[in-house]
């Protein structure tokens, strides 16, 4: 399996980097940790110990692991067209009908059932979808399509030199510091040195449960005081991290309603400080969305990608939801990849976005 992220290498030269087992990494010396306050890894003798050592998860695995978290809307999509199907010989208008509504509750999107249902109609009309298999096997590869359309690539692209600097971002509870965790891990495990940034200050349980997941992973975190100015602990960590070679930088914001004008200001105020610290950064500007909040998600990710200019999405809790569809409506709405999707809460469970398998796993019978 190719690597999930790329490190470019010289000019335009660019290396797909495989899978690499966990380096536990010392924690930096006392004296080196001011001025801000760093929770390093614990000390060797507590540090996590690192898993055995592992080649690239095996595509059934992948697979297996995708449907499971996609089950929710895999059983309500494909049982419901079941019950729609049963008995019917013929794909009739009525079929097609009640197949619409089935779609407009999965979270497709108004504009992907509408345009399915057209090129069903017409086909059905050309007596060229037979029967109930050829309609799923016309919608399986008509959704791929649409999630294929993309035209920018879904790895991460590291820069040339210096650390690959990422601002994560979505309101409340979306999952915003669970995924930093995990992709922290996903970094480590790829050989990277990681530091965490806990520029979200706004309660000082944030600022905790980002240092629980540096403990956890074996990575650094960068935190001050709760109220602190967040641009001014995200310009602080960044100061910290010079000359310390870190190759990736993931700095953690609060949740933040999209309609709140004021704290959309601040996102923008984040960013611009993080730019002039590092030429070039956030390098990348990750939004994350709740799956199980369906079309409220296309209005969040709307007004984030006016303010902050995003450069991709995570998609988290599509495990919780039967309305999976989600992820070819954002996907068709917004000319933005989807770099990753949650599917449980555990360390393993960011999956990177292969539509094809997302396709393959929601269909699976
Ligand atoms: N089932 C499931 N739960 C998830 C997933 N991602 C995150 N969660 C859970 O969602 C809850 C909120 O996650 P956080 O990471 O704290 O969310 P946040 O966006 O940082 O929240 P705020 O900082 O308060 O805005 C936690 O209970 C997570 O375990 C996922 O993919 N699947
Ligand atoms: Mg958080």
């Amino acid at each position: 399996m190719l690597g999930w992220f790329k490190k470019k290498i010289g000019k335009g030269k660019e290396e797909p980097i495989p899978v690499a087992p966990v380096v536990a990494t010392a924690p930096p010396p006392a004296e080196e940790l001011a001025p801000t306050q760093i929770a390093g890894p614990p000390p060797a003798s507590t540090a996590p110990q690192p898993p055995p050592a592992k080649t690239a998860e095996s595509k059934e695995g992948v697979l297996q692991r995708l449907k499971a978290g996609l089950s929710k809307t895999r059983e309500s999509f494909l049982s419901k067209m079941d019950a729609v199907f049963l008995g019917k010989k013929v794909i009739d208008a009525q079929l097609l009908d009640e197949l619409e509504e089935i779609l407009i509750t999965s979270d497709l999107g108004f504009r992907t059932v509408q345009d399915l249902l057209d090129e069903a109609r017409r086909q059905v009309s050309r007596q060229e979808l037979a029967d109930a298999e050829a309609l799923k096997r016309f919608l399986k590869a008509r959704i791929l399509s649409y999630l294929q359309q993309i035209e920018r690539p879904a790895e991460l692209v590291m820069p040339e030199s210096g650390p690959f600097v990422i601002l994560v971002l979505g309101v409340n509870g979306v999952g915003k510091t669970t995924t930093i965790g995990k992709l922290a891990h996903k970094f480590k495990q790829a050989d990277n040195k990681v530091l965490l940034v806990a520029a979200d200050t706004f309660r000082a349980a944030a600022i905790d449960q980002i240092k629980v997941w540096g403990e956890r992973i074996g990575v650094e975190v960068c935190a001050q005081q709760p109220g602190a100015d967040p641009s001014s602990v995200a310009f602080d960590a960044l100061e910290y991290a010079r000359n310390r070679d870190f190759d990736v930088i993931i700095i953690d914001t609060a949740g933040r309603l999209h309609t709140k004008v004021n704290l959309m200001e601040e996102l923008r105020k984040i960013k611009r400080v993080i730019g002039k610290k590092c030429a070039g950064a956030p390098h990348e500007v990750l939004l994350v969305l709740d799956a199980t909040t369906g079309q409220n998600a296309v209005s969040q990710a709307r007004q984030f990608h006016e303010v902050a200019e995003l450069t991709g999405l995570v998609l988290t809790k599509l495990d919780g939801t039967a309305k999976g569809g989600i992820v070819v409506n954002i996907s068709r709405e917004f000319d933005l990849p989807i770099r990753f999707i949650g599917v449980g809460e555990k360390m393993d469970d960011l999956r990177d976005f292969d539509p094809a398998e997302f396709v393959e796993a929601l269909f699976a019978s």
